[in-house]
């Protein structure tokens, strides 16, 4: 079985982050550890929540890893708060890649054309430089441009998806994939490019009139989950385009749903359905 390792926050209520990485990666069938950076008491969307900073945890927690010889398949980091916890996770990198694992990035830190609270464009720059070292990245556009000091154009076309793509993995990733694109009438989906072969893919399904917190922590969890379990980085990245549709479906149909996040839960079964059984 495959283990992972997630760095990122856990928000007690509020479908995010560590809260939606655990159950998707472990529905995958794959071993998910975590090393929580912050609890909050909800994310960063609501009026009001606490923070409590974890950041002098990351290097202990890392060290008895190393002491045990603990390893992992893959490193995967969704929301970071500091440059302090960008240059950890960069030595955490460091120490424990090895020739198999592979590093997935989601850098957590804007949409729509703005950055969360509590983001500087000085967090975007150390969170590129960061970029530089992953197998994967998973931005929206938004993330994109921050992260490339360009500004943030919503009127693009598939020539601009490319040109964004490209200096992406010029930052020193192998692979970058944006998120949230949409190119046609009624379809949204993810394009990708992958440096080492030098292939763009794209893959859409049905834009939906409604947008909900948390879809990208959830794509990102579950594109992770199907690389691990031997899908390639397309199929991955489909299979997490499909799933999210799933998911936000289920969420519509709900007369009880949340504002703060999306019924994830109950389109499990179809995530599972696409991954490769083990026997
Ligand atoms: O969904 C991304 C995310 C994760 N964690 C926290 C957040 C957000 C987005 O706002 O606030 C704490």
């Amino acid at each position: 079985m495959k283990r992972i390792i997630t760095i990122q926050d856990i928000s007690c209520v509020g479908k995010c982050s560590l809260t939606v990485a655990l159950p998707i990666i472990s529905a995958a069938g794959v071993e998910c550890g975590v090393i929580p950076t912050a609890v909050l008491s909800t994310h960063t969307a609501f009026p009001e929540f606490t923070f409590c900073d974890l950041t002098d945890e990351i290097e202990p927690i890392a060290e008895k890893f190393s002491k045990l010889n603990i390893d992992f398949d893959a490193i995967y980091t969704g929301y970071l708060g500091s440059a302090r916890q960008l240059a950890l996770v960069e030595k955490f990198f460091d120490d424990f890649k090895k020739e198999k694992t592979v590093i997935v990035i989601d850098p957590v830190m804007a949409d729509n054309g703005k950055l969360y609270h509590g983001f500087t464009e000085e967090f975007a720059e150390s969170m590129a430089k960061l970029c530089g070292k992953a197998d994967l990245i998973i931005p929206n556009l938004t993330e994109a441009s921050f992260m490339l000091g360009i500004e943030y154009n919503p009127d693009y076309n598939e020539d601009y998806v490319r040109y964004v793509l490209k200096k992406l993995t010029g930052l020193g990733c192998k692979r970058a994939a944006l998120t949230g694109i949409i190119l046609k009438d009624g379809e949204i989906g993810v394009y990708y490019y992958d440096s080492v072969s030098d292939t763009y893919y794209s893959y859409f399904n049905e834009l939906l009139p409604v947008s909900y917190h948390g879809t990208g922590d959830i794509f990102a969890s579950a594109t992770l989950g199907a690389l691990m379990r031997g899908l390639s980085y397309e199929d991955s990245l489909s299979l997490a385009t499909d799933y999210t549709l799933e998911c936000m479906k289920y969420t519509m149909r709900d007369e009880n749903r949340r504002f703060y996040g999306v019924n994830f839960e109950e389109a499990l079964p179809f995530y599972i359905s696409r991954i490769p059984k083990l026997i």
